[in-house]
């Protein structure tokens, strides 16, 4: 676009949605008023492009959540408005109505680089349409769909979509009820597309134990994929889908952030992955948090940390029933393994001992404060652990508005694996 072309709506982004409210005589929704007076401030408009934050939630007072006919005036403005490359629409009230007007814009004439429509009220209809729009080239990078209930057929869309798409770095299907389908035919457009860098996939519906998802998964990070970035949280994985996934990752691979909190991994299966570690391979990132590994996985954990520096920077394990024998096995890992930067051990038995070795590990300035979950304090002489409020990626769903903690602190995730501009 010219740089005229971008002056003339460059400082007027409200004026402009004020007339478009009146020519299509829809009422203003204040919220996206505001929003777009603050966007007219910003002094990045012409230099760097902006995300207008439109998100529902986020507020400390209730806002006019964004509806279709909202989005209809909105779609109209930003037409012209190609510095605006980013836009939160999170936990509105879109529903297909809106997934039409979305797909419309991004078909035509959109700049769009980052799309937030998380916990909207989407269906497989609308899914259709918006994959549908992301079929040819795009400017498209990063798109959250998380949270609305587009189904298994609505992930098919998706799958196949990815197949002729190559311009997304990061999709993100997680709580969308996608079916075992819909995973087996992402795993194999994976296969083939190469510049997708980061897969959500968290909790879709699975309706059998046997982990054939997973051996698919195991496939496709086999066939020289490019993912550098992998959720597969709440997929039932169990020891045989972790074996897969292990052997899988032993071969050369990209991934970087293997996520698989939220399964049913005990100790056995933590074996394959103590294994993983121990070569050295490519992995910085592992989220264990919700399993069940106890006392018996922490040690295998701890041994494989042990025994040489490896690749990986970051490790949860939290809520997994470990007691102070497993934790202390862990923080003693930690004085001999000089990549281990992250550790999350909060949900677990911490004793008094697990108190004595991480507030230890941060005397001696082995582990720093926004680098784990647990903060020490003392009383009467004892030193105690509290919780912080830090974590890979605590803020998946939700960004308090006045940011208690350190930016890098609670999403240490997207500092150690940075995979688009975008997040
Ligand atoms: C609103 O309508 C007027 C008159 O038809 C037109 O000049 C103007 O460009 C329209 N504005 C928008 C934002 O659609
Ligand atoms: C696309 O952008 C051009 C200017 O770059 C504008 O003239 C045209 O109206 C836009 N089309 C749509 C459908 O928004
Ligand atoms: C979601 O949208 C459908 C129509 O597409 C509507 O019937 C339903 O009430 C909506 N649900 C919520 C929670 O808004
Ligand atoms: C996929 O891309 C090819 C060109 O690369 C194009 O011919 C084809 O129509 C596209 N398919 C869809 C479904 O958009
Ligand atoms: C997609 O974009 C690339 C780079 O911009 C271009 O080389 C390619 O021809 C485009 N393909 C389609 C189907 O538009
Ligand atoms: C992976 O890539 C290497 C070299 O780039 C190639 O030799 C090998 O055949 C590829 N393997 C698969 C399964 O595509
Ligand atoms: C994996 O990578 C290493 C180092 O880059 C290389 O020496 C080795 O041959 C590769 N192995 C396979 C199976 O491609
Ligand atoms: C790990 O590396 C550090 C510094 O590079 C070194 O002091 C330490 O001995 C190494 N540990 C092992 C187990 O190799
Ligand atoms: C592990 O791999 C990295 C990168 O390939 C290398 O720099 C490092 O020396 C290796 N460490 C060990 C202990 O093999
Ligand atoms: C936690 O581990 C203990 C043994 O340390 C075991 O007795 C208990 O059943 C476990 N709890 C759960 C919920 O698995
Ligand atoms: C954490 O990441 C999210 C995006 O995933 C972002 O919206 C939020 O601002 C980040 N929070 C902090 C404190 O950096
Ligand atoms: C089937 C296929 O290969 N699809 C696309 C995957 O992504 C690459 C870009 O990295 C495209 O070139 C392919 O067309």
């Amino acid at each position: 676009m010219l740089f005229w072309q971008v002056m003339s709506v460059l400082p007027d982004l409200h004026l402009h949605y004020v007339q478009a409210c009146q020519n299509l005589s829809q009422p203003e929704n204040p919220f996206i008023a505001r929003v777009l007076q603050e966007a007219d401030k910003n002094d990045e408009i012409s230099t760097k492009g902006i995300t207008l934050k439109l998100a529902g939630n986020n507020h400390l007072v209730p806002v006019p959540r964004v509806t279709d006919d909202d989005l209809g005036v909105l779609a109209s403005v930003l037409g012209q408005a190609a510095f605006v490359t980013g836009l939160d629409l999170a936990y509105n009230l879109l529903t297909d109505a809106g997934a039409k007007i979305m797909a419309t814009f991004l078909q035509e004439n959109s700049t769009l680089q980052y799309l937030n429509l998380m916990f909207n009220n989407i269906s497989t209809s609308g899914a259709e349409l918006i994959a549908g729009a992301l079929h040819s080239n795009q400017s498209l990078m990063h798109l959250r769909m998380t949270g609305n209930k587009i189904g298994n057929q609505g992930g098919m869309f998706f799958a196949s979509m990815l197949k002729n798409n190559s311009a997304l770095e990061k999709l993100d299907l997680g709580d969308c009820d996608v079916g075992p389908q819909c995973l087996t035919a992402t795993a194999i457009a994976l296969t083939q597309n190469k510049s997708l860098k980061a897969i959500n996939l968290n909790r879709p519906l699975l309706s059998s134990q046997q982990e054939e998802t997973t051996v698919h998964m195991a496939r496709m990070l086999r066939s020289n994929s490019s993912l550098v970035e992998l959720h597969l949280g709440k997929h039932e994985m169990k020891n045989f889908g972790v074996e897969r996934l292990c052997e899988a990752l032993y071969e050369n691979s990209s991934l970087r952030y293997l996520d698989l909190s939220c399964n049913n991994i005990i100790s056995d299966g933590v074996e394959f992955l103590g294994e993983l570690l121990r070569r050295n391979r490519s992995l910085e990132i592992l989220d264990l948090g919700a399993n069940r590994i106890e006392d018996v996985g922490a040690i295998c954990l701890s041994q494989a940390l042990a025994t040489r520096n490896r690749t990986l920077q970051a490790l949860s394990v939290v809520s997994n029933n470990i007691t102070g024998q497993g934790l202390v096995a862990l923080a003693q890992a930690m004085h001999s393994n000089m990549a281990l930067s992250h550790i999350y051990i909060w949900g677990n038995k911490i004793d008094r001992s697990t108190c004595v070795a991480f507030s230890e590990l941060m005397a001696v300035g082995r582990l720093e404060l926004g680098c784990t979950d647990v903060a020490p304090y003392e009383v009467d002489g004892e030193v105690l652990l509290a919780e912080q409020s830090h974590g890979l990626a605590k803020h998946r769903y939700w960004t308090p508005r006045c940011a208690a903690v350190a930016p890098g602190a609670a999403n240490a995730s997207l500092q150690i694996v940075p995979v688009s501009e975008y997040l």
